[in-house]
């Protein structure tokens, strides 16, 4: 498996309040905010942020941004460089949209490595508003992290997953020894 020396943790918190140098929001496609991580990114980081989402709407994303995909403003007045703005799929019973829910990661982290950011936090996509079970969507984030930091083993320090409750760490925790510790 990975050679990565890349450590993967899991904290019990408020994405906010994370001091890394990427944050990744779980958005929506018209980057304009929302509510759950979203809204609170926003709130915390202030009017700079929606600015840079603004800008993006008015440049190559006029259209909203794609699920799957990720891009990158500044972070406002948050403890990090950069939010990395990422869409997940809405959880459907009838279809599977698991392979979105892998992009949003990978493609996270193709933006996050771009930048040159070394700590980068995430929360569980599509997991509150977009109805994502909780244990599907760790072990969808465990997974696509570990095949991405294979290919790219030094390029990052820390991949931080911030879950909000006593129920999300204990899930993802399981799932992240289930998947190598
Ligand atoms: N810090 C860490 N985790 C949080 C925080 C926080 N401050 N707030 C919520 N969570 P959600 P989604 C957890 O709904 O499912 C927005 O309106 C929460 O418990 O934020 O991808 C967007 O604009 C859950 O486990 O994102 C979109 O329209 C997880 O973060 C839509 O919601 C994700 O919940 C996106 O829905």
């Amino acid at each position: 498996m990975s050679a990565s020396r890349t450590h993967l943790t899991v904290v019990q918190g408020d994405l906010t309040e994370q001091a890394v140098d990427a944050v990744v929001n779980a958005a929506n496609s018209s980057l304009l905010g929302g509510g759950g991580v979203d809204g609170a990114i926003h709130r915390r980081g202030g009017p700079e942020i929606l600015a840079g989402c603004r800008v993006l709407r008015n440049g190559h994303y006029g259209r909203g941004l794609p699920t799957g995909q990720a891009v990158a403003t500044t972070a406002g007045r948050l403890p990090a460089r950069w939010v990395i703005h990422t869409v997940g799929p809405v959880h459907s019973a009838g279809t599977d949209r698991g392979d979105l829910l892998a992009s949003c990661y990978r493609e996270s982290l193709r933006v996050a490595g771009e930048l040159g950011a070394r700590t980068v936090a995430f929360p569980a996509i599509s997991t509150g508003a977009y109805g994502w079970p909780l244990a599907d969507g760790a072990r969808t984030a465990f997974t696509t992290v570990r095949a991405a930091l294979a290919e790219a083993p030094d390029a990052f320090d820390e991949i931080r997953f911030v879950v909000f409750d006593d129920r999300a760490r204990e899930v993802y925790e399981a799932a992240l020894t289930e998947n190598g510790g």
